[in-house]
């Protein structure tokens, strides 16, 4: 056995011999990268700001210069930010294994696709991607990269508002997105849950369907989530220690 402790081991064998691997990935996934969390106490983007006046169409028609001031700042963020060990690790593990992991993630950030999995499934958008806030009915439709810039940039031809290609609350997911995330978490016979606190839905209703679909689903994160009780195995650790110990070297 390489000694990693007797759950790290038993779990390497159970993903040496796993035909689909699935991951389903949160905030707490980045966090090791710089980039704040939702819901933790203190550093939370949720302790300091109201998600349904950020994160919502009617917040951003509501007040679009600090949605917008807020979803820009959070891109530099993003930009400034660098895959850490755990992105690496699920990168290199693909490389590795062509077709044997599906990386399905609630992040806006781009960690996952720089770390090497392009094929990412982004269950709330991506925050570096600009759209129009009212479809354009202009045909062609203008394009957000002529818009006028400013807090938010605007169409000079129409006036529409740019804003955040991320799903908002009570948004849908992108379409597809969830089929495809359901369909991987339906046929996974390992499911690793990565630094998520289970609060968002339908992305949280993964877990209890990989294990419903016969699936070893493992938890990782430092702290309880609310789906801790799908879980048959969970890991009181940070995403950027536990993945390498888990996938490096298989
Ligand atoms: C929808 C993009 C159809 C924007 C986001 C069923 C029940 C209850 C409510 C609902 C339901 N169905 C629908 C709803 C409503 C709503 C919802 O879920 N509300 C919640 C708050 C109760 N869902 C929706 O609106 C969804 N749309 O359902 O459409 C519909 C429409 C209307 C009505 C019915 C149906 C759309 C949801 C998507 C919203 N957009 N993001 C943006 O980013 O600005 S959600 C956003 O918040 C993130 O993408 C992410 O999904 C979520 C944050 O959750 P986590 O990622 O888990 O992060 P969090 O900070 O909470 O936790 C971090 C965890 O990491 C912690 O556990 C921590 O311990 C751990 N951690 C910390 N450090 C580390 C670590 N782990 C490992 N390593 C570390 N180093």
């Amino acid at each position: 056995m390489s000694g990693h402790g007797a759950p790290i081991d038993e779990l390497r064998e159970r993903l040496r011999g796993a035909g689909s691997i699935c991951v389903l990935t949160g905030a707490g996934m980045s966090a090791e990268s710089g980039i704040a969390t939702f819901r933790d106490a203190l550093t939370g983007l949720w302790s300091r700001f109201d998600p349904a006046q950020l994160a919502s169409e009617e917040g951003f028609r509501a007040d679009p210069a600090l949605v917008w001031g807020w979803y820009a700042a959070r891109r530099d963020g993003v930009r400034r930010a660098a895959p850490n060990a755990g992105h690496v690790a699920l990168g290199a593990f693909a490389r590795r294994h062509p077709g044997r992991l599906t990386v399905v993630s609630q992040n806006v950030d781009d960690l996952h696709q720089r770390a090497g999995n392009a094929g990412t499934i982004r269950l709330h958008g991506d925050i570096l991607e600009d759209r129009w806030l009212e479809a354009c009915k202009r045909r062609p439709a203008c394009d957000t990269l002529t818009a006028t810039p400013g807090t938010p940039p605007r169409c000079a031809e129409c006036g529409n508002f740019v804003r955040p290609g991320v799903v908002w609350f009570g948004e849908m997911l992108p379409a597809g997105a969830l089929e495809a995330a359901d369909a991987a978490a339906e046929r996974c016979d390992v499911m690793l849950v990565v630094g998520t606190s289970g609060a968002v839905w339908p992305a949280a209703g993964l877990a209890g369907r990989a294990r419903r679909g016969g699936a070893h689903v493992v938890i990782v994160n430092p702290q309880p989530s609310e789906i801790d009780d799908e879980a048959h195995t969970v890991l009181r650790g940070t995403a950027a220690q536990l993945l390498p110990a888990l996938l490096d070297g298989l």
